[in-house]
């Protein structure tokens, strides 16, 4: 999974990704205006009980790419902005880090702090980003009309794509289907990623959840279905930084459980639609990241061509089950073991073993 973190410039981008990506990106003055790459090891706790249970040579969590993309103040103008923006393309999901944290106020001339004004625009640039791209789609197939097959039809969806984006809705309100996607190519709008809102928060803020506009901002993005996270970035990078006996209590004393990485993970699954299934031995206990209501035969693809070819059948226990029982040997006494077929619809937590022969 990839997600572009996407922003205005001195939001706190950088500072989220060090976060979540335990790199030493410059932040602040020190910018240099370059896109970074890490990725983080999704945290699963699962993961955790079955590497103490199992002790496996090697124990591989889930992981996430993040890219780190610059972000332009509108000033900054449209083109510059497109084309950074163009970087986002490749990612599953863009998470928007809003600047809600004060001294985040000097952002351009005589601007004010409003994480609901900065969402609304940040919205609108990538409907703007969009039919930027439509309208130079459309240029080219009229301007060479023989270069490609269907080009009456290509046009056609251009269109209607252009027509929803100048209404000022989002690509993804307009649903295509397969047929007009390969008109496409395949290429997918920025305005139909999925997208998750981090408000990045003072350190007083956090604890009492409260921002500038919260209430207006909790409306809109509930009514277009994008989920929200607080986060503090400055002082949970400084947290990451002590040792990790010291780093709950600190965590606890700013009322948060989970890690900005746990919260964004768990989110951005949950956005998604993302589940985790896992295979476990004396070499191996490792996490695999697949689709809600993917088929075990997929499921094993997943792990290697070869498995998914020449499935058999699965062998299946629920993670939750041997938490419970506290062994295999129980889980097995107790009858919770199960044969599945090709077509079963792998669930969260699910232990698979998987057979096969090639
Ligand atoms: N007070 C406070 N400052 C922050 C927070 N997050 C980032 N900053 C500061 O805001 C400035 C811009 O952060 P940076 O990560 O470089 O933003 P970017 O331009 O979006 O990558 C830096 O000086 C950060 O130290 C935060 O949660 N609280
Ligand atoms: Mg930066």
């Amino acid at each position: 999974m990839q997600i572009g973190l996407v922003g205005l410039p001195r939001s706190g981008k950088t500072t989220f990704f060090n976060l979540l990506t335990g790199a030493n990106a410059p932040t602040g003055f020190a910018a240099t205006g370059e896109i970074h790459h890490g990725s983080a090891a999704v945290p699963d706790s699962r993961i955790d009980f079955l590497t103490g249970l199992y002790r496996p040579r090697k124990t591989v969590y889930a992981r996430i790419d993040f890219e780190d993309i610059p972000g332009t103040y509108p000033q900054g103008g449209a083109a510059r902005a497109a084309r950074l923006l163009d970087e986002a393309r490749g990612a599953d999901a863009l998470v928007q880090v809003i600047p809600a944290f004060s001294g985040a106020g000097e952002k351009g001339p005589g601007e004010q702090l409003s994480p609901y004004r900065d969402l609304l625009d940040f919205y609108s640039e990538l409907i703007l980003a969009d039919l930027d791209a439509v309208e130079k789609r459309l240029e080219r197939l009229r301007s060479n009309p023989k270069g490609k097959n269907n080009t009456a039809a290509r046009i056609a969806v251009l269109e209607r794509l252009r027509e929803t984006l100048e209404q000022e809705r989002p690509a993804a309100a307009l649903p295509l289907g397969d047929d007009e996607r390969q008109l496409l190519s395949g290429q997918i709008f920025l305005s139909e990623k999925p997208l998750i809102a981090a408000l990045n928060l003072d350190e007083q803020k956090l604890t009492v959840h409260d921002y500038p506009g919260r209430s207006r901002v909790l409306k809109y993005t509930a009514e277009r279905g994008i989920p929200v996270i607080e986060i503090c970035a400055r002082i949970e990078a400084e947290i990451g930084e002590l040792p990790p006996a010291d780093r709950d209590a600190f965590l606890a004393d700013l009322g948060l459980e989970e890690s900005g990485l746990d919260r964004l993970a768990r989110t951005a699954y949950e956005r998604l639609g993302l589940i985790s299934f896992f295979t476990v031995g004396p070499d191996e206990v490792r996490a695999w990241t697949i689709r809600r209501g993917a088929t075990a035969r997929q499921a094993a693809g997943k792990i290697h061509s070869d498995i998914e070819r020449g499935f058999i059948r699965a062998e299946i226990f629920q993670y939750a089950a041997l938490a419970r029982l506290g062994s295999v040997a129980r889980v097995r006494e107790a009858g919770l073991f199960r044969l599945e077929g090709k077509n079963y619809p792998v669930q969260d937590g699910d232990i698979i073993d998987f057979r096969f022969n090639v």
